[in-house]
């Protein structure tokens, strides 16, 4: 999954495809690198980020994904926690809806997956971007946000989102010590032991800078391999912002890990 922020703001590409044309050749070029989804997103959700009003995250979002729509074949997802949002893209064509809030930001929303149809993935997060990182606590940070990730399952299911729709994802930085996001990567088995696939988002992640002192464009090769231990550990989707290193790190990966399933798992 690579990543197309079009927002003034995100930690680490804001700015640089806020316009429609450059949006667009950006998403082009991660299909060209592999990438088998492209994740639109008109909000940030970097610590401390400030809300979008509805209207200019679809003014923001929109033409990018119509402009998808209309030249075919770049599956996309919409990176969005707001129903109306997730309507219009899912109506121009969107695949997947990335909820960071896993149907708990919009009362809306759950409708909207369940009547599209489209695939969801939701994600773990302890309070809110405004303030996730103000001393987040867990007592076990896995099993918490394993009980978490299977509470949110079964709203979905129970809200009519079929469960072969749901993709899951611990929130890897979301309201998240260095400890709790390590802690969740050496265990990530637990997370895929929930039985539905997990999408892992560790890309240029502050925590990754931490442990290399790397700013936020140097830290690919710390991402790397962070995605490559959450193959092992059995993760499905990696959504990145480097997809060309990425796929070659994974095709590696795949081929080392695991003896004639590489296909399947990409
Ligand atoms: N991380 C970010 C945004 N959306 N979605 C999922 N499913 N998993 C993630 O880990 C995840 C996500 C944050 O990264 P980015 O989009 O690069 O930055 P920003 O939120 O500042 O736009």
């Amino acid at each position: 999954m690579g990543v197309l922020n079009v927002t003034p703001d995100s930690f680490s590409d804001g700015g640089r495809f806020l316009a429609p044309g450059a949006a667009f050749a950006h998403a082009e070029a991660m299909s060209a690198d592999g990438a088998d989804l492209v994740d639109v997103g008109g909000e940030s959700t970097r610590p401390g980020a400030a809300p979008v009003p509805a209207e200019e995250e679809l003014r923001r979002v929109m033409p990018v994904v119509e402009q998808l729509a209309a030249h075919g074949g770049i599956p996309m997802s919409v990176d969005t926690s707001k129903a109306v949002v997730a309507r219009a893209a899912t109506e121009a064509g969107a695949v997947l809806v990335n909820d960071v809030t896993a149907l708990r930001g919009d009362p809306g929303m759950a409708a909207v997956v369940a009547e599209s149809g489209a695939e969801v993935c939701l994600m773990h997060m302890l309070g809110e971007p405004r303030t996730m990182q103000d001393d987040p606590r867990y007592e076990d940070v896995v099993s918490e946000v394993k009980d978490f990730l299977e509470e949110r399952l079964r709203f979905a299911v129970s809200e009519g989102i079929q469960e072969g729709r749901v993709w899951l994802d611990p929130g890897i930085g979301f309201g998240k010590t260095l400890a709790h996001n390590l802690e969740l990567l050496r265990r990530l088995d637990e997370i895929v032991a929930i039985g539905r696939p997990v999408v892992l988002g560790v890309s240029r992640k502050r925590f990754i800078g931490t442990l290399t002192g790397k700013s936020e464009r140097e830290r690919l090769a710390g991402g790397l391999a962070a995605n490559v231990l959450g193959f092992q550990r059995g993760a499905h989707m990696f959504r990145v912002h480097d997809v060309a290193a990425t796929k070659e790190a994974l095709t590696v990966a795949a081929a080392t890990v695991d003896e004639g399933g590489p296909v399947d798992r990409q």
